[in-house]
């Protein structure tokens, strides 16, 4: 069933490939080329993962493991059962994401909104393709990917922050990480905030944005206004994902040695040398 205003929306255009050809809606779901494509990757890679894990001995859901070839293999393509089903899976997952934000922007098309939502899952896409072809392609070799296991992946991540020495010390893992903390903090004044407003006591009616901006006013003397606190969430949740893919496509085609060690410029700095 419908809910009642979603009959006004369902009308066509906004595509950017197949004109009406797949311009049409099963159930809640509005279709569109790239809803085939997002479904046609995301049932491909999937039987994949299956596939390897049925290969790799265990069906232990923290065991599974789908590791990137070997080194040696360079940028080559390698045999499916070494690590050639981890370039096939990567690039059904690019394939599924990309198409799931193109989808994304035709729906924002066909309803005349701004493109934030897919510029912003972007972000997210730019960081997982960083990790998996732009850092491997400058490092000369596929097997620099992370390994698809749930367990494999924190080895993965434990083994390259100590390659490095000291993770905590690259500069732009500290933006990142200050850019997610901070995102968390943001969120988690506006919710305050807003359930605040709307939860009002006994007897009291329900409060709006000048009762907001009152009380960050009488508070700390500034409020940023309820745009404003969307505004600037967007801004530390996409510098969050941006700052992590820079910190890790830095981790060696930049900088080969242990990160304490890169701040040696700063410490011989004349004020405190
Ligand atoms: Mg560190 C990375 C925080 C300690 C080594 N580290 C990160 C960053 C983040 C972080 C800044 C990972 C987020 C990211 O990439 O998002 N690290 C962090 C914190 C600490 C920390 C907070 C801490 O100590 C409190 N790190 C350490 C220690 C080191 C260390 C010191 C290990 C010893 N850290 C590393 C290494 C890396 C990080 C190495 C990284 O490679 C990683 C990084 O920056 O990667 C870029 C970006 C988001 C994504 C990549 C997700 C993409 C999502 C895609 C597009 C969509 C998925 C869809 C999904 C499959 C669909 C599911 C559907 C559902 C079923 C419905
Ligand atoms: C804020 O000022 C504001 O405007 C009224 C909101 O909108 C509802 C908020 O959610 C928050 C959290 C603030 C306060 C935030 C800062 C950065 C001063």
């Amino acid at each position: 069933s419908m809910l009642t205003f979603e009959r006004k929306y369902r009308v066509r255009g906004g595509t950017l490939v197949g004109g009406d050809l797949f311009d049409f809606w099963v159930g809640p779901f509005w279709v569109g080329f790239f809803g085939v494509t997002t479904l046609f990757f995301t049932a491909l890679g999937t039987a994949l993962i299956l596939f390897g894990a049925a290969i790799g001995g265990t069906w232990n859901i923290w065991l599974i493991n789908i590791a990137p070839p070997d080194i040696s293999y360079g940028l080559r393509l390698a045999p499916m059962h070494q690590g050639g089903l981890w370039q096939v899976i990567t690039i059904c997952a690019i394939g599924a994401f990309v198409s799931w934000a193109l989808r994304q922007w035709e729906i924002a098309r066909k309803l005349g909104m701004g493109m934030h939502i897919p510029v912003a899952f972007s972000v997210a896409i730019f960081a997982y393709i960083t990790l998996v072809v732009v850092r491997p392609v400058l490092l000369g070799a596929w097997g620099h990917g992370f390994p698809y296991g749930i367990f494999s992946h924190l080895d993965w991540v434990s083994n390259v922050g100590y390659q490095y020495l000291h993770f905590h010390y690259n500069p732009a893992h500290m933006l990142a990480v200050s850019f997610f903390f901070t995102t968390v903090f943001a969120l988690s004044l506006h919710a305050s905030l807003v359930l605040a407003a709307i939860n009002p006591g006994e007897g009291e009616t329900v409060k709006g944005a000048e009762h907001e901006n009152t009380f960050y006013r009488d508070f700390i003397g500034y409020s940023i206004g309820t745009l404003g606190i969307h505004r600037l969430g967007l801004f530390v949740a996409l510098s969050a994902g941006f700052w992590s893919a820079v910190c890790i496509v830095i981790s060696g085609p930049f900088w080969t040695r242990g990160w304490p060690e890169w701040w040696t410029w700063w410490l011989k700095l004349p004020i405190w040398r």
